[in-house]
């Protein structure tokens, strides 16, 4: 077995104990009312999943772990995937046996290619990547064992298995993607030599520099995962719970941070970004970009890049980022206009409508699309690729802990219109 394997199996003990004991301490507890504006509103605010691979504190971020987006930011991507499925880092010969394994399964069918090529050729790419993974489905190894009669005690380990292939196929998929789509449709074979994120960097085929490798691992570490209730993550779980396998999961949760509210919003970023640069030049003055900003907003459109759901402070992960451009490209100009709207745009929406912005301060994608501008990776269509990259890791995580504690098939209750007024109407 595995240390990854052995790694989730005590996870999965410890994550059960956790259950057994909160279920004996008051599993008729409640813990959230819903009402009728949740109902109606994207069930905002209510607790009704229990997600152990990330948590997200709206005061102080993202937590993979027990570990702040600071403590885990310098780890390579093998390591958070070791962490999320794990709760542990893993030490040096585990994560060596799990690059291994990944470099051993990295190699893509034909047929997905084929498929890929056959497509219009301005399908978008994440529609590239979702049907990729899609593709290969008939590969599931949970999809061969379930049909042989597994116990549901395996369900996990199969799904490990699958987690495995689709991982480790995923820089040379995305890799491949960007260079049929922008590129002259070559491919650039893997390399075993390098890591995980350093083959997407590799097999990208745009930039040979170290700083560029640097921050695919880093995209790839913070994008990984937020927790469970996000389109994407709650998209791939509920698919998963029918127990579809994890190539019609993945899919599925990629089909949902295609969305522009979710991951699609970090190409709007950096295209907000350089308007600003054609329009008021590269190093425009504070006064000025501050009567652009409330144009934009008197004109009826969001800032991009500001504001979350959860989040009630600067995303720690827009910061692990604006550090990495401090260092590698300081005086890169869409880097230092993203600068500068973090210098103005949370005032200006503290403000604005009342104060009825929850959150002013910016998102990761407020400095992710500059990062990836200054390497020369300027085909926005692309940026959601690669956070469906990082995310994957989650989706898959949560998917296997989720099958290894045995959680049943997800089927909340729907109710009509009728049903609300009558209710309201039997309270008086
Ligand atoms: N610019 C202008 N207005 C904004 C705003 C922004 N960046 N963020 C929120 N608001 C407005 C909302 O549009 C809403 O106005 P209405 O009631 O008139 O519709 C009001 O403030 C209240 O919204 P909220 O409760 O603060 O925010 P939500 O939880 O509804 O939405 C989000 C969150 C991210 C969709 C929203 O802040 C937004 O559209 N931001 C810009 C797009 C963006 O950066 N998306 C990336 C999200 C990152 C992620 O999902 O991880």
């Amino acid at each position: 077995m595995t240390d990854l394997k052995k790694g989730i199996q005590n996870h999965l003990l410890e994550l059960q104990l956790e259950i057994d004991d909160i279920f004996a301490k008051g599993r008729d507890s409640v813990v959230s009312e819903v009402n009728i504006g949740q109902i109606y509103g994207g069930m905002r605010g209510v607790v009704a999943l229990a997600c152990n691979t990330s948590y997200v504190d709206p005061y102080s971020g993202l937590y993979i772990g027990e570990y702040t987006t600071d403590e885990f930011s310098n780890k390579l991507p093998e390591e958070i995937f070791f962490l999320l499925s794990t709760g542990k880092f893993p030490d040096k010969k585990s994560l060596l046996n799990f690059q291994s394994e990944l470099n051993q399964r990295a190699q893509i069918p034909q047929y997905v290619w084929d498929v890929l090529r056959s497509l219009p050729k301005d399908t978008h790419p994440m529609t590239m990547l979702s049907l990729g993974i899609l593709s290969m489905e008939n590969e599931s190894v949970f999809k061969k064992a379930y049909q042989k009669g597994m116990k549901k005690s395996d369900y996990w380990k199969y799904s490990l298995e699958d987690s495995m292939n689709i991982l480790a196929k995923l820089p040379a998929l995305a890799g491949g993607i960007y260079r049929i789509r922008f590129g002259d449709g070559h491919l650039i074979p893997h390399d075993p030599s390098l890591d995980w994120s350093g083959n997407l960097a590799h097999m990208l085929g745009v930039n040979d520099d170290k700083g560029f490798a640097d921050l695919m691992r880093l995209y790839l570490v913070l994008h990984c995962d937020h927790e469970g209730g996000n389109v994407s993550a709650f998209t791939s779980r509920v698919v998963n719970s029918a127990l579809s396998d994890l190539y019609y999961a993945v899919s599925a949760g990629l089909n949902g941070l295609a969305g522009p509210l979710h991951g699609l919003a970090n190409q709007e970023c950096l295209r907000f970004i350089l308007e600003i640069h054609d329009k008021l030049g590269a190093d425009p003055d504070e006064q000025v970009l501050r009567a652009y900003i409330l144009d934009v907003l008197n004109s009826g459109h969001v800032i991009p890049g500001y504001g979350h759901a959860v989040l009630r402070v600067t995303d720690p992960r827009f910061t692990a980022f604006m550090n990495f451009g401090e260092t590698n490209c300081a005086t890169n100009p869409c880097f230092k206009i993203a600068k500068k709207l973090f210098s103005i745009v949370p005032d200006i929406l503290m403000h604005y409508k009342e104060g009825k912005v929850a959150n002013p301060w910016p998102n990761v994608d407020a400095m992710s699309g500059s990062l990836l501008n200054h390497y020369g990776v300027n085909e926005f269509d692309f940026y959601t690729v690669l956070f469906g990259v990082s995310r994957v890791m989650g989706f898959c995580a949560q998917n296997i802990l989720a099958q290894g504690l045995g959680q049943p098939i997800i089927r909340p209750k729907s109710v009509t219109n009728k049903w609300v007024l009558e209710r309201l109407r039997a309270k008086g």
